[in-house]
């Protein structure tokens, strides 16, 4: 039976599964632990590319964007222990953003397995808290298998990463094996009986309040869940980094529940009679640490829907709980028309929402809210907005309006450094679409160079690093427990625009706000990956207030 089977080595059967997986993209950094595998790719250029990066901890980043844009596992690789630590940063952004991810270690050969051989880890245990499934393919024969199973599991239900460790031998040897056929990915359905339970108690509802978050969307299904929303005039809300879920110009669309959130917004979440929860985890970055929504019995009548059955009931004890794919689930409800006396509040929710993000001034010579704001306007509709975490973030939250699904790529789980590895990522993996990376000065320079892998792809965008001189969120929390204590918050920059022009790229220093369009229009024309440098004023530490405001308040309060 086997005879027709041609014999390939290990790293050749791995690169040949995964090409019948359907990847396109891996990203990594190589080792001499994954050689064969390397070698394997080297012969499926046209169908599967490696691109290979400068440290792991942007290549995983890279493979967590391309699988948050795509849905499709983002694929990286990384060698032994040092590769392997640096890049679990993205793997863990992964886990939290239910982002389906298949990431491939290099192992030690299995007879020295357990010596602490030369950079062995057992990655069942360093990985086992932050992967869905985390395994390693001791033969040869079985590697098809066991990337089949990573595929559906990465996919499946709540999305999330999956890790495979390969140790040396099981790639070299050799095995004559078939390829599996690609992947199913597997979602839950709601039952008749929990959309009519969900009808009538969305029926008997004066003030509900719609959230959307999470992992496992399509624009198909978003663009659905719009129409439907809109046909029954419910206000909608998005939760942290998830705001390209639903068309923020859409007036039924009332704001961001993430950090820094609209009080007014907050309170109506507090006092919606019925929530209804699809596909967000209600975390804490979400709830206001636990705060609008009370755990474990919430006061709204909670209606959660969730792909991943081990969320419902978690923290929150809902009234409805649905596990349920999000394309499944919004099938299941487009047609239900619910007719209830609620456009009123929606349509004050809206007034609210636009009143929250007008920018406001602020302290120096730009205003970067203005600048935001800007950007809103002139980007195209379908531009991928990529950003890391730090205060900066804040302006992006409150004047960017996204206006389709996949427009928006961030890291939930805080995570600095994201948003300049994250573009690379969106524009290898959509080239047609125009990119826009927004850093701090902070937050850049943990993966500022990967400008390098831009430039060695031709992966042009522009990036915006707003420069403060300072770690400012922490120097805000700090100014607020220990006021006039600073330490351990300020930094002395490189000039970025000279980095960008170091590797190749294009660069831009802007101090004024009426400098910044032109500034935009040289660096998105020039063609090369490019930096503008926005030297904002320190003191300006959020879009509403500012730090020395913070100071004195505390220090008042302990006087
Ligand atoms: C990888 C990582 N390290 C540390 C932190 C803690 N942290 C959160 S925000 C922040 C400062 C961000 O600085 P910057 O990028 O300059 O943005 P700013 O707050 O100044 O706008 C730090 C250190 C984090 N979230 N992620
Ligand atoms: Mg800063």
């Amino acid at each position: 039976m086997k005879s027709d089977l041609k014999t390939r080595h290990g790293g050749k059967i791995l690169a040949d599964a995964l090409a019948a997986q359907g990847a396109r993209l891996a990203f990594g950094v190589p080792g001499e632990s994954y050689l064969p595998v390397l070698d394997g790719m080297h012969d499926l250029q046209d169908k599967l590319r490696f691109i290979v990066c400068r440290q792991e901890g942007g290549a995983s980043y890279m493979a967590e964007a391309y699988g948050k844009l795509t849905g499709e596992p983002g694929v990286l690789f990384v060698t032994r222990g040092p590769g392997a630590t640096n890049g679990a940063i993205g793997v863990h952004t992964g886990l939290q953003d239910s982002t389906p991810m298949v990431v491939f270690i290099g192992q030690v050969p299995n007879e020295f397995a357990e010596r602490e051989a030369f950079q062995e880890i057992d990655y069942r245990r360093m990985y086992g808290q932050m992967a869905k499934w985390v395994a390693q393919i001791d033969r040869v024969e079985r590697i098809p298998e066991y990337v089949s199973r990573a595929f559906h599991t990465a996919v499946a239900g709540r999305p999330g990463p999956v890790i495979l460790a390969l140790p040396e031998d099981t790639l070299f040897s050799e095995a004559a094996v078939a390829d599996v056929p690609r992947h199913h990915t597997v979602r839950a359905a709601p039952s008749p009986a929990q959309i009519s339970e969900l009808k009538k108690l969305l029926e008997s509802a004066n003030a509900p309040f719609v959230l959307l978050g999470g992992g496992g969307w399509d624009r198909n299904t978003t663009q659905k869940l719009q129409k439907w929303i809109e046909a029954n005039a419910l206000p909608v809300g998005t939760s942290f980094r998830c705001q390209d879920l639903f068309d923020n110009r859409s007036e039924n669309y009332v704001g961001d529940v993430g950090i820094g959130i609209n009080p007014k917004l907050a309170q109506r979440v507090k006092d919606a009679d019925v929530l209804l929860v699809i596909g967000a985890r209600l975390g804490e970055m979400t709830t206001s640490a636990y705060t609008l929504v009370d755990v474990p019995v919430p006061r709204q009548t909670l209606i959660h829907v969730h792909g991943g059955a081990e969320e419902l009931g978690r923290v929150y004890r809902p009234t409805l709980a649905i596990n349920s794919g999000m394309a499944q689930f919004v099938e299941a409800i487009e047609k239900l028309s619910l007719g209830g006396p609620w456009k009123a509040t929606t349509q004050q929710a809206r007034k609210e929402f636009l009143e929250w993000t007008e920018p406001r001034p602020m302290p120096g010579q730009v205003q970067y809210g203005e600048v935001i704001g800007w950007l809103s306007d002139r980007l195209p509709d379908d531009t991928i907005i990529a950003g890391g975490a730090g205060n900066f973030a804040g302006w992006l939250h409150r004047h960017f309006r996204y206006k389709g699904f996949r427009t928006q790529l961030g890291s939930t789980n805080g995570s600095m450094g994201y948003g300049y590895p994250a573009a690379v990522a969106a524009k290898l993996a959509e080239p047609k679409r125009t990119v826009f990376a927004l850093c701090g000065d902070g937050d850049f320079l943990m993966t500022g160079q990967e400008i390098a892998t831009a430039a060695q792809y031709g992966a042009n965008f522009v990036a915006v690093v707003v420069n403060n001189g300072l770690y400012g969120t922490i120097r805000m929390h700090q100014e607020r427990e220990y006021p006039g204590r600073v330490y351990g918050t300020e930094l002395r920059n490189p000039d970025f625009a000279a980095y960008a022009r170091a590797f190749g790229g294009h660069g831009e220093t802007v101090e004024r706000t009426a400098d910044f369009a032109s500034a935009y229009e040289r660096a998105s024309a020039s063609g090369k990956p490019a930096i503008i440098e926005v030297k904002i004023d320190p003191d300006a530490i959020t879009p509403a207030t500012t730090l020395s405001a913070i100071r004195e308040k505390s220090l008042k309060s302990k006087q």
